[in-house]
């Protein structure tokens, strides 16, 4: 159990087991928006290798109605309630406590504990939402076994879920009716959840690999159901994935996915009963975005993937998040790179990762993935630990190879099993299957920032001698101003004048892998000889290592390694660097652009290119990366470079684009297949860059007027608005009108006049929030307003005069106290306010320092005080 100390931080070094654990919950609900009460009985058992010490359970927000011990009601002086805590006095043996709380779901607008959506009761437990369910020792590494019974009005809630199995229902008197479900796995707190309402479902039933039958259901409210199919195809081929790539099997006999239309976050894994916003599980063509498809399924698998990473093995306790969050989501998109495009997926991870992640990493709120104090944990669901987490495992994927990661992942499962582990546990798995040595692997979850290789290279003619010289560097970041060495594998390949690849491996004083060297020092040297003359070399092949390479090369150079070099993923990346060095002038701008230009219209004209691939090759670096790779952001000069490369490109390649997006009509008509879904990504992409040579958006009004489905209509609709196209204005008013009671698709539109690039988009945010469709208690809409404008909208945010920073700052503070994780994620879009050209970081503080004396929530005080620490 970890306790703030004085100043107010939990600290990782400060974790003691539970001295008391609840060996058994036995919960029973009397389901009503308005006053629901809660009957707990718990089976307490205090820890022998503590004796005496006092038994407190959390509770918030909770109204007391009766407590009794060991059947004897108690006495008020034997315990006090804090409001946070329940003391109870004089209690040193095993006993059993019983406690009847009454809350309030209907006004929980923070949608953490039992909370209403629409007309749901449904809860949000992770982190420590459970507390505000009932008493309880609310943190991960206690661990009951369940019993939980629903009780509610029948024609209200004619569906009453919870985690686990169903035991049975009966009928109560006076319309009423009752569900017992059990959950025979231990599982902490943070997992519980309920879900009850007029609930439809689509379902199938299949059978696991060790034999057992198991029922899938994915469920919304009645009218979303037709929708709700691709998501439960997702389910299963999850459970399937699971079985074949890692061996594991589901567990319990349902296994339940709800839609909500209000949901904090993407969605939650809870034990047998995943929850999910909405928006991850409801998609047809009509409504649905290629990209919502992919993200459903990829979300699906997540939270599936969890039933073994983070639910069978859980977690000791909050500092070791990224233990389930950063492993799930390597395993997520190991399996969606299973399953479809490795190298697209690849792609997008470092798209996140350059735009999002690095800026985390060196911005105000930089932490490591396993930080080593919190004030709040529900700040920490971060880029870093979810994705620099993932990158992490991946990493240590690279260094063991397939056959003995499983290895480890087998042990790491068979040991912990039921457990609540432990980063050293995940690591002492993978080091006993190996027999490697992972200590100095493990400073990647101590330290933060993302590393940078300079690379400088040497070639002694008359020696016939190439040297590279890595150095690497770790930046300082928040506490941690200096840092060890990290095991860093660098892959690399050198090409000889007539493109052929040299495979000599270097001398040096590291390891040396098939294609890669093991970093370990603050500076090693590669040597190669006999060469004819000075060869190309390439870098980080498959973004194997999360971290910034710095490397001299010439434009001519990248054009030529783009040409020669056959991991697609370094293909795009090395195109991705010509335009970076065009962008910020770091290689010859006009050598750059031209060579840039010429890639393109290869791709553009090979007919055996994957369109998907070429669309990706079309989307230059956006602004978050851009802007993470220079010292100080100028955002008018970065955004104006980039909008001026984009008209050259594509003045250079207009009847290429045109005769493509002709090319691509037929197969990207309908369905979803990876053909379909690669045509219109590319005609969507060729689109946005024709538009900017047609003022008059003809050829985007025809496709918005003849879509066959939301990905061609919602591209088109992007270009005619964020273009000011004539038909724009019409476009949006038919789309609204069309998609009226979908708050999904109201969604998408309002995000793209929230992302309009021009800095009066702040007057129409203005506009929107006085409008019927503002809704600040939904967090889908907060974000599609408001986080699109500040994190997808640099010139709309950075106005010069501070007018978007001034809007985003007052909405948090409204938002504050409707629910602080959704002002707290509005706040963080400030991280990178230091590295601001003036004036925009004196504007941007002047927005923020008159939240110290408004925001009240520890969530956003918690995050303000980190972004103005000095
Ligand atoms: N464990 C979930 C993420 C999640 C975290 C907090 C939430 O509520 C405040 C909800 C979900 C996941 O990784 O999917
Ligand atoms: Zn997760």
């Amino acid at each position: 159990m970890s306790v703030p100390r004085e100043d107010g931080f939990v600290h990782l070094a400060d974790y003691t087991p539970p001295a008391w654990r609840v060996v058994h919950a036995d919960l029973a609900f009397d389901l009503d928006p308005d006053a629901t009460d809660v009957s707990a009985r718990l089976e307490l058992q205090p820890d022998p290798a503590q004796p005496g010490a006092p038994l407190v359970l959390d509770g918030e927000a909770l109204t007391l109605l009766a407590i009794s011990l060991d059947g004897q009601p108690l006495d008020a002086s034997r315990y006090r309630h804090d409001g946070r805590q329940l003391h109870l006095h004089g209690v040193t043996d095993a006993c059993v406590l019983e406690t009847r709380v009454r809350i309030h779901p209907a006004g929980n607008t923070r949608l953490e504990g039992l909370y209403t959506s629409c007309d749901l009761l449904l809860t949000q437990c992770e982190p420590e939402g459970f507390r505000r369910i009932t008493f309880f020792i609310d943190q991960p590494d206690v661990m009951p076994r369940w019993r939980i019974v629903l009780r509610a009005p029948r024609d209200a809630y004619p569906v009453l879920l919870a985690n686990g199995n169903p035991v049975g229902t009966r009928a109560l008197g006076g319309g009423r009716h009752e569900a017992i479900w059990e959950n025979p796995h231990p599982t902490p707190a943070y997992l519980f959840a309920i879900a009850a309402g007029a609930l439809e479902r689509v379902t199938r039933t299949v059978t696991t690999m060790e034999g057992r039958e198991v029922e899938l259901n994915v469920w919304a409210e009645p009218a979303d159901v037709p929708r709700c199919g691709y998501a439960l195809g997702a389910v299963e081929r999850s459970l399937r994935w699971d079985e074949q790539r890692f061996g594991r099997a589901y567990d319990l006999d349902v296994f339940n996915v709800v839609a909500a239309q209000y949901f904090t976050m993407g969605a939650m894994e809870n034990k047998g009963l995943n929850i999910f916003n909405a928006r991850y599980v409801l998609a047809d063509q009509a409504t649905a975005t290629d990209a919502d498809f992919m993200g459903i399924e990829s979300v699906v698998a997540h939270e599936y993937l969890h039933n073994w990473s983070g639910n069978r093995v859980t977690l000791r306790d909050w500092f070791q998040l990224s233990l389930k969050e950063g492993l799930t989501v390597f395993r997520d998109s190991e399996f969606s790179a299973d399953l479809h495009s490795r190298a697209l997926k690849r792609i997008e991870a470092v798209r996140v990762l350059r735009g999002r992640q690095f800026a985390e990493d060196g911005g105000a709120l930089a932490h490591p993935v396993r930080p080593d104090r919190y004030r709040e944990i529900s700040n920490f669901y971060t880029l870093t630990i979810y994705e620099k987490g993932a990158e992490v495992v991946r990493l240590l994927h690279t260094l063991l190879g397939e056959k003995v990661f499983r290895a480890g992942m087998d042990r790491y499962f068979a040991d912990n099993d039921g457990r609540a582990a432990t980063l050293e546990d995940f690591l002492a798995a993978h080091a006993g299957a190996s027999g490697r040595d992972l200590a100095q692997f493990a400073r990647w979850y101590s330290q933060a920032g993302t590393p940078e290789l300079r690379i400088t290279e040497a070639f002694d003619a008359a020696a016939g001698e190439y040297t590279l010289t890595v150095d690497q560097h770790l930046p300082p970041t928040p506490g941690q101003p200096d840092k060890q060495p990290l095991l860093i594998p660098l892959q690399l390949a050198l090409y000889d004048a007539s493109g052929a690849a040299i495979n000599a491996p270097p001398a040096c004083d590291a390891a040396v892998g098939e294609g890669r060297v093991e970093l370990v020092a603050r500076r090693h040297v590669l040597r190669w000889t006999g060469l004819a003359a000075k060869p190309l070399a390439a870098f980080n092949h498959g973004f194997a290592a999360p971290v910034k390479i710095v490397f001299d090369y010439a434009a001519s150079d990248l054009a030529r390694l783009a040409q020669l070099e056959r991991d697609p993923f370094l293909r795009w990346d090395l195109l991705q660097q010509l335009a970076t060095g065009a962008l910020l002038r770091t290689l010859d701008p006009h050598a750059a652009a031209g060579a840039l230009s010429d890639a393109l219209a290869d791709l553009l004209t090979d007919e055996a290119a994957d369109p998907a691939f070429v669309a990706e090759c079309l989307a230059l670096p956006d602004f978050d990366t851009l802007a993470e790779s220079v010292p100080v952001v100028d955002v008018d000069a970065l955004i104006g470079a980039r909008e001026a490369l984009l008209d050259r490109l594509t003045e250079d390649q207009v009847e290429h684009l045109q005769a493509r997006y002709e090319a691509l009509a037929d197969a990207a008509g309908d369905g979803l297949s990876g053909e379909a879904m690669g045509a219109r990504a590319l005609r969507n992409a060729c689109l946005a860059w024709l538009t900017r040579l047609d003022p008059t958006a003809a050829l985007a009004q025809a496709q918005f007027d003849g879509a066959r489905g939301m990905t061609e209509r919602l591209g088109a609709l992007r270009c005619l608005v964020h273009f000011d196209a004539p038909g724009a204005e019409p476009a949006l008013q038919a789309f609204r009108t069309a998609f009226a009671d979908d708050p999904l698709v109201t969604d998408k539109w309002l995000g793209l006049v929230a992302t309009r690039p021009h800095p009066e988009t702040r007057d129409a945010i203005y506009a929107l929030l006085r409008s019927p469709w503002w809704n600040p208690t939904n967090p889908n809409r907060v974000r599609a307003v408001l986080g699109a404008f500040a994190r997808s909208n640099p010139l709309g945010f950075h106005r010069r005069d501070g007018g978007g920073y001034q809007l985003v700052a007052e909405q948090i503070a409204v938002l504050d106290a409707i629910n602080p994780p959704v002002a707290a994620r509005l706040l963080a879009a400030f991280e990178g306010w230091r590295r601001l050209a003036q004036p925009l970081r004196t504007r941007s503080r002047e927005a923020l320092a008159p939240l110290e004396g408004r925001l009240v929530s520890p969530d956003c005080r918690d995050l303000l005080q980190r972004l103005l620490a000095p």
